[in-house]
C-alpha cells in the first residue's frame, strides 16, 4: 500500500525563537503529515534587512529539536520558493498572516495558507526587553 505524505512547507528567520514560531510551526505541521522549514541565512537576513541574535547553524538546531518540524534547509534568496516547493513536492505553503497576499503567485503550485499571528509577542519586542532589562538590573 503506497502511503502519500502531505508535506507542508515554510519558511522565516526564527531567531530568539518564541510561542509565536511554535504556533505557526504546529498550525502548520498539522496541516499535513510532514513539514519542511526553510530558515533564513545569515546573508539572506542581511538582504531582509534583519540582524539576528542567533547565527543561521544555532536558528537550525533550534528548529531541528522542534517536535513540528521534520527537516530544515537554508533559505538564501525570496525567488527559490517554487523550487523548493517542487523539490519537497509540497502541498500547502504556510506563513503568517503579516504576509497576507505576498506569496499567493505560489497558488499555481500549492495551497497557499496565511494563518493569524500570535498577538504581542515578536523577536523585535524580546530584543527591545532585553534591552531594557539589561539597563534596570
Ligand atoms: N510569526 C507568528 N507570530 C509571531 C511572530 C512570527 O505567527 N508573533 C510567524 C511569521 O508570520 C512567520 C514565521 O512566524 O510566518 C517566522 O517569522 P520570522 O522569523 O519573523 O520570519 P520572517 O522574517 O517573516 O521571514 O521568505 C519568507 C521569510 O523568510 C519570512
Amino acid at each position: 500500500m503506497v502511503i502519500i505524505m502531505k508535506t507542508v512547507i515554510t519558511y522565516g528567520t526564527f531567531d530568539l525563537f518564541h510561542i509565536g514560531h511554535v504556533r505557526i510551526l504546529r498550525a502548520a505541521r498539522t496541516m499535513g503529515d510532514r513539514l519542511v522549514v526553510g530558515v533564513s541565512t545569515d546573508e539572506f537576513n542581511d538582504l531582509k534587512g534583519k540582524k539576528s541574535i542567533f547565527t543561521y547553524e544555532e536558528r537550525r538546531e533550534i528548529l531541528e529539536s522542534c517536535k513540528w518540524v521534520d527537516e530544515v534547509f537554508a533559505e538564501e534568496c525570496w525567488e527559490q520558493k517554487q523550487r523548493d516547493i517542487r523539490r519537497y513536492n509540497a502541498k500547502i505553503f504556510v506563513m503568517g498572516d503579516d504576509w497576507e497576499g505576498k506569496f499567493d503567485h505560489l497558488r499555481g503550485d500549492c495551497v497557499v495558507r496565511y494563518v493569524p499571528r500570535t498577538q504581542e509577542i515578536s523577536t523585535s519586542l524580546l530584543k527591545n526587553n532585553l534591552i531594557h532589562y539589561s539597563k534596570v538590573i
